[in-house]
């Protein structure tokens, strides 16, 4: 039903360590080693975790050896921060509440989980709490229309978390199974906007508390092709939505060339990793998998 990670991110043709010259030749070299660490470096794992990983290659005896031990590797990292998300709604409403800066990919997801949610036969509501633009709200109506989402919107300006509230409560009364809200995009140095997410988060978890029988999940979006501030981000973004229960969507890896970034970004927030964003179309994402990723990343097939 979602696309494959294989198909659609750049990186994934050779493997990031594919332009170490010398490396099938001469196995882990010192030189090597360093060219290792370079590449590392470029594709954004760090400098702590790019020396992590060449430790890993240090005394291997051949580039597969060093590959499959590298990848090894990063798959058990990566698999701490993994996190499934299922398509289940039977225990009750489930209300996603979605953050992030501006542009990092926010409604484009909303707009593809609604439409997976909708294919496994759920209703779905959208909540246009971004009123900032009313390009927003007609962006996410466009969705909302595509994919068979019902909406709860109104004129720029509105209140965002009134409008969470009634939005809720138009989906408990309509006996709905799956809320998206869209918020607006904001830089976490923007401390009233931040205080509006608290709210908003707030007014949803009141709801659960009056119900019972609803659950409020925090996703975090983050664009990987910015991923140098997304620790930062993360920090900010925790801290206003109130703890750790929150998941990241990390967006456009398709357009990056620097898979590194994921396993960066989830060791510094401590946040864990459920979906990928790997493109614009409706299909273009996929679950994080921890040992898909780590084979791709290393260009080894994961047949
Ligand atoms: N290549 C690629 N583009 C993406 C992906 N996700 C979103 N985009 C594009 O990124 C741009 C911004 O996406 P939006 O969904 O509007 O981002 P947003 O977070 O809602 O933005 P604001 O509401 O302005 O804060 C759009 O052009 C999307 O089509 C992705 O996974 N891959
Ligand atoms: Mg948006």
């Amino acid at each position: 039903m979602w696309g494959s990670l294989r198909s659609s991110i750049s990186f994934v043709t050779d493997g990031i360590f594919s332009r170490i010259s010398g490396f099938k030749a001469l196995g882990c070299s010192a030189d090597i080693l360093a060219e290792l660490e370079e590449e590392l470096i470029r594709a954004d794992f760090g400098p702590s975790v790019a020396k992590e990983i060449v430790e890993v290659a240090k005394n291997t005896v051949s580039r597969d050896d060093a590959l499959a031990r590298i990848s090894n590797y990063i798959e058990k990292e990566l698999s701490l921060y993994e996190k499934r998300f299922d398509m289940s709604c039977e225990n009750g409403l489930r209300v996603i509440i979605f953050a992030g800066v501006n542009g990092a990919g926010k409604t484009t997801t909303i707009g593809k989980l609604g439409a997976s949610f909708v294919r496994y036969g759920k209703k779905v509501r959208f909540i246009a709490a971004d009123t900032f633009r009313a390009a927003a709200v007609s962006q996410l109506e466009v969705w909302a229309e595509r994919v068979g989402a019902n909406m709860t919107s109104a004129g720029i300006s509105a209140d965002p978390s009134s409008l969470v509230f009634e939005g809720i409560q138009s989906a408990v009364n309509l006996k709905e199974d799956v809320v998206l809200i869209d918020t607006a995009g904001r830089l976490p140095n923007k401390n009233s906007l931040m205080d509006e997410l608290g709210k908003i988060v707030r007014v949803a978890e009141k709801q659960r508390d009056k119900y019972g029988d609803i659950f409020v999940e925090k996703m975090l979006v983050l664009d990987s092709s910015t991923g140098q501030h997304a620790s930062v981000q993360a920090e900010k973004f925790k801290s206003s939505m109130g703890g750790d229960d929150i998941s990241i969507i990390m967006t456009k890896l398709d357009g990056s060339a620097k898979g590194g970034t994921v396993l960066r970004i989830a060791r510094e927030s401590g946040l864990p990793i459920c979906l990928v964003g790997t493109g614009e179309g409706v299909s273009d994402f996929a679950q994080f998998d921890a040992t898909e990723f780590s084979k791709l990343l290393c260009g080894m097939d994961n047949k």
